[in-house]
Parts: structure tokens; C-alpha cells; sequence
């Protein structure tokens, strides 16, 4: 599965930390988007698509959520709980989130400005067209 973990580096001092985060170099696209979960109803569960091209880097800024991905081969999931930690998320994954805890804001950074026409929101078309990206 095309999934990796990035690890930020705090350049914080004994006033606290802080995080920089720019495109092409510890994000690995051009930052094109950004945008923000809060105040996330606990049961709710977000996602149910794919992205025809979107990338996406995911940090949660405060408490945690979980993410469920799935290649349409192999499924992951991932809980994010730190602001040191960016979950990578590339085209052709299905993504799931669940169990946000009351204070979860997750930040999103994304590789292209907001495109309806690039989500994929049915489960089986998804596999359809993630088996022909695959070959
Ligand atoms: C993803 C996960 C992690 C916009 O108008 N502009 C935007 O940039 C975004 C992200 C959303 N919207 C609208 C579209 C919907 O009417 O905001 C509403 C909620 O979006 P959605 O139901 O897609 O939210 P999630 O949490 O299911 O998914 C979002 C992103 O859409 C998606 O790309 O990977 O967060």
C-alpha cells in the first residue's frame, strides 16, 4: 500500500514548539490547499471515497482520529495522535476516519484546489478504476 508516515521536525525552543511545514520539501507536492477538522462529532465517521489525483498530507494538530485505507488489496489503518506526524495519503486510496476523540483538529494539506469531479464516492467503482491504475 502506498502509505507512509512523515516525521516533522519541532523547531521549538523553551517557549514551545513549532512546526514548519512547505511544499516540495517536507511536504512532498506543491501546497496548493489547506483546510481543518474540528469539533468532529465523536460517533461520526468521515470520508467513504478516493481521489482520481489529489494528494493529501493529514496532521492531527490535537487529539486523535483514526484512518481506515484501503488500496482495493490490502487494508490500513492508522491512528494520527501527533502533531509531529503527517500521514501521506496518495491517489487511488479509499479513506475512512472514526473515533475522534472531543478535542481532534486535523489539519489537511493538499496537492489541488477543491474538485468535486476528483472524488471517487462509490466503493465499487472505486475498486473498477483502482485495479486499472494498478496495471
Ligand atoms: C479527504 C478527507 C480527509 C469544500 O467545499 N472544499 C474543500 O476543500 C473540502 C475538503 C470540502 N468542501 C465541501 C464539500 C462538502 O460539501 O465541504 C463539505 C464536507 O466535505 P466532505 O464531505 O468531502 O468531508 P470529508 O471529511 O468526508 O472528507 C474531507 C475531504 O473532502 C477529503 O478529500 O480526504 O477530508
Amino acid at each position: 500500500m502506498k502509505l507512509k508516515i512523515l516525521n516533522f521536525d519541532s523547531l521549538g525552543d523553551e517557549r514551545g514548539d513549532l512546526v514548519s511545514l512547505e511544499s516540495n520539501l517536507n511536504i512532498p507536492f506543491e501546497i496548493k490547499r489547506v483546510y481543518y477538522l474540528f469539533d468532529t462529532d465523536t460517533d461520526s465517521v468521515r470520508g467513504f471515497h478516493a481521489h482520481y489525483e489529489l494528494k493529501q498530507v493529514v496532521i492531527a494538530l490535537k487529539g486523535q482520529c483514526t484512518f481506515h485505507l484501503d488500496d482495493g488489496k490490502e487494508k490500513q489503518v492508522v491512528v494520527l495522535n501527533s502533531p509531529l506526524k503527517g500521514l501521506l495519503i496518495e491517489s487511488f486510496l479509499w479513506r475512512e476516519m472514526s473515533d475522534f476523540s472531543d478535542d481532534c483538529v486535523l489539519l489537511v494539506i493538499a496537492s489541488q484546489h477543491y474538485d468535486e469531479a476528483d472524488y471517487i464516492r462509490n466503493y465499487e467503482e472505486f475498486l473498477k478504476e483502482a485495479s486499472q491504475n494498478d496495471t
